[in-house]
């Protein structure tokens, strides 16, 4: 077992689970009384436990328990939480300035990120960038600059697709509840088409890739018209929807279809950036170079921030002034990306979520092999799921999902759910979990399958 010796939060923190209480436990449902005071129940907790430190591998809450932490903040902390990079960048930045505005008196945090992001995004070609706060402000001015850059209006997006919960974004998304129930009027100009979705391809998966991109250009033609497509808009491997791993060859054939209609092919890689999946960007495992890319998430290292990074001619065909908000690349926020990217660049991050998905796909597939309710075990490097399915069917179980989520953190580990049905179970550890907790964090879900 790795140990540390400091109390504090970071890379410091004893990388071990440690229960001493319930979970939640008193202190937490202390706080969560006061909350339901406070704060909005719109806002939802998935595990009401509050963190009090975190770093490495483990989550530690107000009654001292700590947890295995498979969930990362939904993809962010991927160099984990309070890296030494990270923390140390954002301490010297605080203590410089807070705040300019960009826009009004520049500094160089920002433009270093943007340099950065041009040198790992995919593609060699000329790029430019522009920083903001959240995903779905990166996904809404992605949209912005393709209208701008074409002059056509309609966006293709897809089934199971996440992309914000801003109003252009929630159009985007594909999920009724929780994310746009009795929230519209709707953006419009948004055409959804079927997604490559290999398990549930009605074809069966060997011929999704092809089928799939048939029905989506044959319905483009159709409903839209490829002359009135200012962009696609795909997630490499769909997050929210239930980590859908689109098979080989669709993505390729879809940016070349798109290259050759004059359509803009975004890729939001806002979950799946930042080396979770293996490489730098999922988009990198078959060389497919998107025109526009969105990122946020796994950037700063849990600092808010969100960028969209394209081909130069594209991103600089908007006006001066065009683009921006108060607080888009903040000064704190670059000086915590440039920690975060110098961290996995260092530590070779890519090559650590690689080894992650080794040592978690096996064990997960023996896992399906024992129990008929896990029909698939998907994803790359360490952005893993199972799909959870009432046995030789393929009719979606979200209910054994929420009872093996509850025993997991019962249990000390923190697990997400996701999918547009709500029968997948999603892993996204940070990149530098510890092999025995990662090992140990497994075996509590088997625990969990066989308590079923
Ligand atoms: N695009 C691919 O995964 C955020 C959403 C959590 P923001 N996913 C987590 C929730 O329930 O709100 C996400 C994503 C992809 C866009 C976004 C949006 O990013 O930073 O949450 O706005």
């Amino acid at each position: 077992m790795t140990t540390f010796s400091s109390p504090e939060g970071g890379p410091g923190l004893p990388q071990r689970r440690r229960l001493v209480t319930e979970i939640p436990g008193p202190a937490s449902r202390q706080l969560l009384a006061r909350r339901e005071s406070a704060v909005a129940r719109g806002v939802s907790n998935m595990l009401p436990v509050f963190i009090t430190a975190a770093g490495g591998g483990v989550l530690v809450d107000a009654d001292g328990n700590s947890l295995i932490d498979f969930g990362s903040g939904i993809a962010v902390t991927s160099v984990g939480n309070s890296a030494p990079r990270v923390t140390s960048r954002v301490q010297e930045q605080v203590a410089q300035f807070t705040h300019t505005c960009f826009m009004v008196t520049p500094y160089e945090g920002y433009v270093a990120v943007c340099e950065e992001l041009a040198r790992h995004t995919p593609g060699d070609h000329e790029k430019r960038s522009a920083l903001f706060n959240s995903g779905a402000e990166a996904v809404e001015n992605a949209v912005k600059i393709a209208r701008h850059a074409t002059g056509r209006q309609a966006v293709v997006a897809f089934d199971h697709a996440y992309h914000g919960r801003t109003n252009l974004t929630m159009a985007l998304t594909a999920k009724n509840m929780p994310y746009k129930d009795k929230f519209g009027p709707f953006a419009g100009e948004i055409y959804r088409m079927p997604m490559a979705y290999p398990l549930r391809w009605p074809g069966g998966p060997e011929r999704c890739a092809a089928e799939a991109f048939d029905v989506v250009t044959g319905l483009i033609h159709a409903q839209v018209g490829e002359d009135n497509v200012a962009a696609v808009i795909i997630e490499p491997i769909q997050g929210e929807g239930g980590f859908v791993v689109p098979p080989d060859g669709f993505l390729p054939a879809l940016a070349q279809y798109c290259r050759g209609h004059g359509i803009v092919f975004i890729a939001d890689e806002i979950q799946t950036g930042f080396c979770r999946t293996g490489d730098w960007f999922a988009c990198d495992h078959e060389g497919v170079v998107p025109d526009l890319i969105t990122t946020a998430k796994g950037i700063a290292g849990g600092m808010p921030l969100a960028a969209v990074t394209g081909r130069a001619e594209m991103m600089d065909s908007v006006h001066v002034g065009g683009l921006g908000g108060t607080y888009g690349g903040n000064p704190v926020a670059c000086a915590g990306a440039l920690g975060a990217m110098e961290t996995m660049e260092a530590e070779d991050l890519a090559g650590r979520a690689r080894r992650i998905g080794d040592i978690m796909l096996p064990r997960l597939r023996k896992l399906a092999e024992a129990d008929p309710v896990i029909a698939d075990v998907r994803g790359r490097g360490a952005m893993i799921a199972i799909e959870l399915a009432e046995a030789g069917s393929l009719e979606p179980a979200p209910a054994v999902a929420s009872q093996i989520a509850k025993a997991c953190h019962a249990a000390g580990l923190v697990v997400l759910t996701c999918g547009t049905f709500g029968n997948v179970l999603r892993f996204l550890p940070p990149l530098v979990i510890g092999e025995d907790l990662l090992e140990e964090g497994l075996s509590l879900l088997e625990d969990a399958f066989a308590g079923l």
